[in-house]
C-alpha cells in the first residue's frame, strides 16, 4: 500500500490519542504496539471487506481447512511487511523516538497448537492468502494455548499460556454469525408425508461464537479468514435466580461447564487423548464450522445440489473427522436430501490429510461415548458403516472376516476416525513422499488397494516468508543483493544462488552473516540462561517436540560419550561444539520429561567442567515456540533430523533450518529424504537404519538391545553413566530411559543407529574445519530450500485436491 512516512506518523500519534487518552512520551510499549496494531488493522479491513465482496459476488469457490490446531505466531511484523509499509512504519516510529523491535517483542505468540500440524496449518492459510486462493482457516479459540514451559531444577514444569489477557488485537468478534452447537438429548423419527424425519430433542445447546482473525496475502489484495470459535452459555447469563438465592457458586456452574469447552488446547500431538472433552471440542468447532458455510453458501442462491461446485473442506487429520457425518446430517436432515445426493456431495467436499502412523496418535472413541454424546451423528455413522461393509462384500468381493475387521469404522466397541475419513472423503494425503508410501503399502493398504485413485502425495512446505524476511534479515538483504527480490514470491528463484557456490567473497558474506547470528544467540543463551557459549562453535540444534521416536536422547548419549573423550583427552584436536536443545513435552509423558531432565543434567556437568576449555557447551532453551524458532534457526550449524526411519512423518523443523543454511544431519525418514534428493548426498549427512530394515526389525524380532550393549564399549560406557551414580542427581533417576533401551528392547533403535550417527558427527567436525568447504554446503542448502515453500504446496492441493482457482484481486489502497 502507499504511505507515506508523514501520513503514517500523523495517523499514529491520533491513533495512540484516540486509543489511550494520553500523549505519546507517556505510554507504555503495549499501548504503543495496541495502536499499531488498531491501524493496521484498519489498512487491512479495506481489503478484507473487498476480498469477501468479490468472493460473493463473482460465486467463487471457497476452501474451508479446519484445524484443531492453528500455530499463527505472532502477526504484527508480517502484516507490515506484507503490506509493504516495514521500513516506512520503523522509520516514522524512531522519527518519533520509538524504536520498532520494542513494539514487536511485546506481542506474544498465538500458540493454539502442539507442533508440526499446527504450524502447518498456520502457514497454509498464509500461502492461500498470498498466492490467491480462496481459502479460511476454521479453528477453536482456547483461551490457554499450549501451555509455557520453564526448566526447573533440570525438570519442565508448566504453566498456563493466557495470552489474552492483553486483548488480542488481531481479531473480530462476530456476534451476529454465532451458531448453536447440540450435544446429548435423543433422537425422535416421525414421518412427514413419505419421508422419515429425525429430530433431536431434550438436547444441551452451547453458543457458538465466532472470532475472525484477517489472514493478509503477500502484496496481493487478498485478505482471507480464520475463524476460531468459542463456547458460551446460551444467554451468556448466569442462573440469576440461582445467584439471588445466595448459591453464588452453583450460579455461574452452568455457564462453567460450557466454556470449558475451548478453555484449553490438549497438550498432546502422539498419544489419542481419548477425553470426553476432546471429542466434545472436535464436534464443537466442526458443526459450528459446517453450519456457517451454510450461511455463506445459501447468501449465493445457486442452490444446494450445487453445494461440491462451490465449497471443499480439507480435514487436517483425523480430529475434524466428525465434518463427515455433520454435513450428512445437515443435508439430510435440515435440506431433505436422499442419502445417496446427501453421500456424493458430502465424499465430493472432503479431503483429508494424515500426519502420523504412530498407532497410538490415531483417533479412536468409544461408541457408547459418541452415542451419549452426539446420538444424531452416531446414527449417520452407524448407517455409513452399514452400506460401506455392503460394498466391501457385494462390490469389493471382501468376505474374509479379518479382513473385514480391520477395514471396519466401528469395531470391538470403538470408532476409528481414520476410517471414517477415508470413507467418507475423495482425497487422501500424506505429508511426504516416503509417508505417503508407508500408507499406500503398509499401514493403510487394505483401503488403498480398493480407492488407489483417493490416495496422492502432497509434500508438507514452510513459510519461506517469515522463515527468511522476518527471522533472518541478514540473509535475506544478502540473497535480495545478490540475486534480487523475485524469490519472495517464487522461492525456487533462490537456485540462483548456486551459480556463486565457486565465489569466494559471497561465501565470505554468507559465513559472516551466520556468525552474526550465532553472536546474537549467543547473547541472548547468556543473557537468558547465564551460560557463555562461543560463537565459533559449530551451533548443532534439535528444536522440535520431545518424543522418544525423534530420539533427542541418541544426541545426548552422543554428547556424553564426547565429553568423555574429551576427560580422557583435553587437548583432543575437535572443533568447539555447542549442542542446543529446545522443545517441549507432553505433560504425561514421562519418558520425554526425563529426557529433557537428563539434557539438562548433563548441561550442567558439562558446562562447569573448566578441563575441558570450553570445547563442548550443552544448552536447553525453555518454551520452545514460533518466536523462539524464528531466534534459533538462523544461528544453526547442524540440523538434527535423527528420528528412526518411518516414524517422522515428515517433518518441517528440517526445512526451516535447511532455508537458514543449516546442514542436516538425517535419517532417511520423512522429508529429509526429499531434502537430500534437493541438495544431492553430498550436501546433507545421512546415518543410520532405513526404512525397510527398521520393518525387518519389527517384522523378524531379531533385534537384540543388549548385545549391541555389551558389544560397543563406548556406548556401554554411556548407558552406564545414566544409573551408575555418576550423574549428579539420585542414583535411579535415569532407570526409566535405561529401562527403555536395554529392559524393553529399545523400541527405536537408539544402540543400533549408535555407531553410526557418531560417525556421522566425526565427519561434520572434519568438513567443519574447512571454511570454504562449509559455507559451500551451507549454501547450496539455502539455494535449494525453495521447493519446500508452502506456497508450492498449497498450490497443489489447490488444483489436485480441492478444485479451486486462483483469484486475482485488483484493488487499490
Ligand atoms: C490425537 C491427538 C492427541 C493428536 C494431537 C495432535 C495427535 C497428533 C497431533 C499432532 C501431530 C503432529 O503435529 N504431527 C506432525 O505433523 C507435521 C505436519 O504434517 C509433520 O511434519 C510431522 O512429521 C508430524 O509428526
Amino acid at each position: 500500500m502507499k504511505l507515506t512516512i508523514a501520513e503514517f506518523k500523523q495517523d499514529y500519534i491520533a491513533q495512540i490519542k484516540s486509543s489511550t487518552a494520553r500523549q505519546i512520551n507517556e505510554t507504555t510499549a503495549l499501548e504503543r504496539y495496541t495502536a499499531l496494531g488498531e491501524m493496521v488493522k484498519e489498512y487491512i479491513g479495506n481489503l478484507w471487506a473487498n476480498t469477501n465482496s468479490t468472493y460473493r459476488t463473482e460465486q467463487v469457490k471457497q476452501i474451508y481447512y479446519f484445524s484443531m490446531e492453528f500455530l499463527t505466531g505472532k502477526f504484527m511484523e508480517n502484516n507490515l511487511n506484507y503490506l509493504g509499509i516495514y521500513e516506512i512504519v520503523k522509520d516514522g516510529l524512531r522519527s518519533l523516538d520509538i524504536d520498532i523491535d520494542d513494539i514487536l517483542e511485546v506481542e506474544v505468540d498465538q500458540g493454539l497448537g502442539n507442533g508440526g500440524l499446527g504450524r502447518l496449518a498456520a502457514g497454509f492459510l498464509d500461502a492461500m492468502s498470498s498466492i490467491s486462493i480462496p481459502g479460511h482457516g476454521c479453528g477453536i479459540r482456547y483461551k490457554n494455548g499450549l501451555f509455557e514451559q520453564r526448566i526447573i531444577d533440570g525438570y519442565q514444569v508448566e504453566f498456563p499460556d493466557r495470552w489474552l489477557v492483553n486483548n488480542n488485537v488481531w481479531e473480530y468478534k462476530r456476534n451476529n454469525k454465532a451458531v448453536i452447537v447440540k450435544y446429548n438429548g435423543h433422537v425422535e423419527t416421525h414421518m412427514d408425508g413419505e419421508r422419515l424425519k429425525f429430530e433431536l430433542v431434550n438436547y444441551d445447546a452451547v453458543r457458538a461464537v465466532p472470532y475472525d482473525t484477517p489472514i493478509l496475502g503477500f502484496e496481493n489484495n487478498t485478505v482471507n479468514t480464520l475463524r476460531l470459535w468459542s463456547a458460551e452459555e446460551i444467554d451468556d447469563i448466569f442462573d440469576f435466580e440461582n445467584f439471588s438465592k445466595g448459591n453464588y457458586l452453583s450460579a455461574f456452574e452452568k455457564k462453567h461447564s460450557v466454556e470449558i469447552i475451548t478453555q484449553i488446547l490438549y497438550p498432546n500431538d502422539a498419544y489419542d487423548e481419548g477425553k470426553l472433552l476432546r471429542l466434545k471440542q472436535e464436534y464443537f468447532f466442526v458443526s459450528a464450522g459446517i453450519q456457517s458455510i451454510f450461511n455463506t453458501y445459501k447468501k449465493m442462491n445457486v442452490g444446494i445440489n450445487r453445494f461440491a461446485e462451490f465449497v471443499a473442506i480439507h480435514i487436517n487429520d483425523t480430529h475434524p473427522a466428525l465434518a463427515i457425518p455433520e454435513l450428512m446430517r445437515i443435508l439430510l436432515d435440515e435440506e431433505e436430501m436422499t442419502w445417496e445426493e446427501a453421500w456424493k456431495i458430502t465424499t465430493q467436499c472432503i479431503s483429508y490429510t494424515n500426519h502420523t502412523i504412530m498407532a497410538e496418535a490415531l483417533e479412536k472413541w468409544p461408541l457408547y461415548m459418541l452415542r451419549d454424546l452426539l446420538p444424531r451423528i452416531t446414527m449417520i455413522i452407524e448407517e455409513i458403516e452399514r452400506r460401506f461393509t455392503e460394498d466391501l462384500i457385494n462390490v469389493y468381493h471382501i468376505t474374509d472376516p479379518n479382513h473385514l475387521s480391520a477395514m471396519h469404522i466401528i469395531y470391538d466397541g470403538m470408532v476409528r476416525m481414520a476410517h471414517l475419513s477415508i470413507i467418507g472423503s475423495h482425497s487422501i494425503n500424506g505429508v511426504a513422499k516416503l509417508h505417503t508410501e508407508i500408507l499406500k503399502n503398509k499401514e493403510l493398504k487394505v483401503f488403498y488397494d480398493i480407492y488407489p485413485e483417493r490416495f496422492n502425495n502432497k509434500t508438507n512446505g514452510i513459510m519461506h516468508r517469515h522463515w527468511l524476511l522476518n527471522a533472518n534479515p541478514g540473509l535475506t538483504k544478502l540473497i535480495g543483493d545478490t540475486i534480487g527480490d523475485g524469490f519472495k514470491k517464487n522461492p525456487r528463484v533462490l537456485r540462483d544462488l548456486l551459480k556463486y557456490r565457486d565465489d569466494k567473497s559471497f561465501l565470505d558474506d554468507l559465513f559472516e552473516i551466520k556468525h552474526q547470528n550465532k553472536e546474537n544467540l549467543a547473547k541472548y543463551i547468556k543473557d537468558k540462561q547465564g551460560i557463555v557459549v562461543d560463537p565459533y562453535a559449530i551451533f548443532d540444534m534439535q528444536a522440535k517436540r520431545i518424543h522418544e521416536y525423534k530420539r533427542q536422547h541418541l544426541n545426548i548419549l552422543h554428547v556424553m560419550h564426547l565429553y568423555r573423550q574429551l576427560k580422557e583427552n583435553p587437548n583432543l584436536d575437535i572443533p568447539p561444539r555447542v549442542f542446543v536443545f529446545a522443545g517441549k513435552s507432553a505433560p504425561s509423558y514421562y519418558v520425554a520429561k526425563q529426557i529433557i531432565k537428563l539434557i539438562n543434567t548433563v548441561g550442567s556437568v558439562i558446562n562447569n567442567d573448566k578441563s575441558i576449555k570450553d570445547k563442548l557447551k550443552v544448552v536447553f532453551l525453555p518454551n520452545y515456540g514460533v518466536s523462539l524458532a524464528s531466534h534459533m534457526i538462523p544461528a544453526a550449524d547442524v540440523s538434527e533430523q535423527i528420528s528412526t526411519a518411518s516414524k517422522e512423518a515428515s517433518g518441517t523443523g528440517n526445512m526451516k533450518f535447511m532455508m537458514n543454511g543449516a546442514v542436516t544431519l538425517a535419517t532417511l525418514d520423512g522429508a529429509n529424504v526429499e531434502i537430500m534428493n534437493e541438495v544431492g548426498e553430498s550436501n546433507i549427512i545421512l546415518f543410520g537404519l532405513k526404512v525397510e530394515e527398521v520393518y525387518d526389525y519389527y517384522q523378524n524380532g531379531h533385534y537384540n538391545a543388549y548385545e549391541i550393549y555389551n558389544n560397543s564399549p563406548d556406548l556401554k560406557a554411556v548407558i552406564d553413566e545414566l544409573v551408575n551414580g555418576y550423574l549428579p542427581v539420585p542414583k535411579d533417576e535415569f532407570i526409566p530411559i535405561a529401562d527403555r533401551l536395554l529392559r524393553f528392547n529399545d523400541e527405536f533403535f537408539i544402540l543400533k543407529d549408535f555407531e553410526s550417527y557418531r560417525l556421522a558427527q566425526e565427519r561434520i567436525a572434519e568438513i567443519y574445519r574447512d571454511k570454504y568447504q562449509w559455507s559451500k554446503m551451507s549454501l547450496a542448502n539455502i539455494a535449494c530450500s525453495g521447493a519446500f515453500s508452502a506456497d508450492y504446496t498449497i498450490e497443489r492441493y489447490a488444483t489436485s485436491i480441492w478444485n479451486v482457482q486462483k483469484k486475482l484481486l485488483d484493488f487499490k489502497l
